[in-house]
């Protein structure tokens, strides 16, 4: 019955779409909350490797503690979001030292936002602002040029929940 085989086709192609590895190396960065793919009990857990084999993007700017225009590079947030199958309206940003805020995913898929892993083309570490930084374009969207966004660019990222 071709539409049986039409959905078993539909089924194996989602599911194998969906699956997300095991990382190898250290896990950099932890998804959890509402998400749809987990790798690691309930969490979906990335290390480097994996956050570099996602499509990488780059954003130009200067925020209000970096003055030049600075090339920041890495993975949208809506690609990470996709790759956990994720589903809400917001994500809570945690980082290294308990930095916590909320963001609205539509802010996240308005403005390219990203999860930075390069400065300069130099890989950010945790002694700066690394491994992980959430950039938003503040050079081409002046409307971004305020605190609420500047509260929202967390750096030493270390876990997103999806709520
Ligand atoms: N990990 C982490 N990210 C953070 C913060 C922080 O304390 N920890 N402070 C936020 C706030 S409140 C602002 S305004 C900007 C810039 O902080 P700064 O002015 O202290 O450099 O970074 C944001 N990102
Ligand atoms: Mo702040």
């Amino acid at each position: 019955m071709p539409t049986r085989l039409f959905a078993l086709a539909t089924l194996v192609f989602s599911t194998l779409a969906l699956a997300l590895p095991a990382p190898e190396g250290d896990t950099v960065l932890w998804v959890n909350g509402n998400i749809g793919v987990t790798n690691i009990d309930s969490s979906a857990e990335f290390d480097l490797a994996m956050i570099d084999d996602l499509e990488q993007s780059e954003v130009k700017t200067n925020n209000h503690v970096v003055e030049e225009v600075t090339s920041y590079r890495g993975p949208k947030i809506s690609s990470i979001l996709e790759a956990v199958g994720a589903k809400g309206e917001h994500i809570k940003v945690i980082a290294w030292d308990d930095y916590v805020v909320t963001i609205p995913i539509a802010d996240i898929d308005k403005y390219g936002v990203l999860l930075a892993t390069h400065e300069n083309d130099k890989r950010m570490t945790i002694d700066g602002k690394g491994p992980l930084f959430v950039v938003f374009p503040f050079t081409d969207y002046p409307e971004l040029q305020n605190d609420l966004y500047y509260n929202w660019s967390v750096w030493q990222v270390m876990e997103i929940v999806v709520e």
